[in-house]
């Protein structure tokens, strides 16, 4: 019978810090053994392709979400935190919930956000352009989403500080306990508790996105005790997605000067940059599924139970899907079919918000510089699921052409 014998077999380790800041030659040794691959080291299943990652995205009721989207198996392990309700669900539950947090953020109701986001961005731009030289990540990257994002959930200023210790914490602990997961949980306990009460009705300012959660529970569209979860699951996923992708963004402008120069001279451009760095360089890289049953997947059978890990940000430069010139950074490029924000029923509730930040971002540096350069080399973050840069040092040049 098939087995995971058909399967190519690799024992690389796609969680190593040197794989995870530059993982393109990985992903491509991957696409080119097979549909499937067996991961030895953690045994379990990857997908790599574009077609095999979209259907498995496409499919929950095989790929399942609800024994969480780490390596780590709820059914076999505690979770480290209460399970999302969202991510780490599958339907009816899943759906319960989504559908009043998504009320929140359709293309419609982001456009309420507009207006304050622009004006950040031009501020942050202003700024930014005047110095001539800045950390694209300390600077921007980790600035922008912080006092967008926070702001719109109705966070207070005061004690955001830990926010960015807890997204580490959600996002390394999707791999396996290696030092990025062990360094990432280092005095964990006070950032728990602050994320905890960060999320309770009386600490998020009223007309924010938290308070509007809470409203839901008003309604009878949520439980009381699945409010303070779906905040957090804002706060989880809201930010250090958008911070990695802000840099990516800069990052890809930075070293492909004809794309810039072609932002710059048409800024209605920013939104499809960024769609494209999107697909370029994926911030959420990878997601697991566990199998709910045998599954034939081009003649390889995965059993049931198996951690099958996704593969995003390989699917997003598979040139079975995006051609011979998938490995470029093309702003005019069709992007649609990307697979950064997921596909399927647990897509990403927050794109519009996230495009929303990005266009206004990127627009507000178009219109001001002429030109954009890496003024050093950048210093990448590893991190267990998300990629992106630690240090991006850029300089600008001001002025219309
Ligand atoms: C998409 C995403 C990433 C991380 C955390 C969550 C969601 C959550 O719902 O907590």
């Amino acid at each position: 019978m098939l087995s995971r014998s058909q399967a190519p077999v690799l024992d690389d380790d796609p969680f190593d810090p040197e794989v995870l800041v530059d993982p393109y030659p990985f992903h491509q040794r991957m696409r080119d053994a097979g549909p499937v691959v067996f991961l030895a080291r953690y045994g379990v299943w990857a997908m790599a392709r574009h077609a095999e990652v979209a259907n498995a995205l496409s499919d929950w009721e095989t790929f399942s979400s609800a024994a969480g989207v780490g390596l780590a198996d709820f059914r076999k392990e505690p979770a480290w935190r209460r399970p999302s309700l969202l991510l780490e669900a599958d339907p009816p539950a899943h759906t319960a919930v989504r559908k009043p947090v998504l009320h929140l953020m359709t293309p419609k109701t982001v456009q309420g956000l507009r207006a304050a986001f622009e004006a950040a961005a031009e501020e942050l731009g202003e700024e930014l352009v005047a110095r001539r030289e800045f950390d694209a990540v300390a600077d921007l990257a980790e600035v922008y989403p912080i006092r967008v994002f926070a702001d719109a959930v109705g966070l207070p200023e005061e004690g955001r500080g830990p926010l960015l210790r807890y997204a580490g914490m959600v996002f390394n602990a999707f791999g396996p306990r290696n030092p990025l997961f062990e360094a990432a949980f280092a005095e964990a306990a006070p950032v728990l508790e602050w994320i905890t009460a960060a999320c309770q009705r009386d600490a998020l300012a009223p007309g924010g996105l938290g308070a509007q959660i809470w409203e839901a529970v008003d309604r009878g569209d949520i439980t009381a005790d699945q409010a303070p979860l779906l905040v957090r699951s804002l706060l989880s996923a809201g930010l250090d997605t958008t911070i990695f992708g802000l840099g990516n963004a800069v990052f890809c402008l930075a070293t492909n000067p004809e794309q810039y120069d072609l932002l710059h001279a048409d800024p209605g451009l920013a939104r499809a940059a960024f769609e494209e760095s999107l697909r370029y360089e994926a911030p959420v890289q990878t997601f697991f599924r566990t199998t709910t049953r045998p599954v034939d997947v081009e003649g390889t059978v995965i059993p049931s139970d198996a951690k099958v890990l996704l593969f995003m940000g390989s699917a997003n430069r598979d040139p079975r899907r995006w051609g011979d010139d998938a490995n470029r950074y093309d702003i005019r490029r069709r992007t649609p079919g990307h697979l950064a924000f997921g596909a399927g029923i647990h897509v990403c509730v927050g794109q519009f918000i996230s495009r929303l930040e990005g266009e206004v971002v990127l627009a507000a540096l178009a219109r001001r510089a002429r030109r954009l350069d890496l003024a050093a080399d950048p210093v990448a973050k590893p991190n267990n699921t998300l990629k992106g840069f630690r240090h991006l040092p850029v300089r600008v040049t001001a002025g219309p052409s």
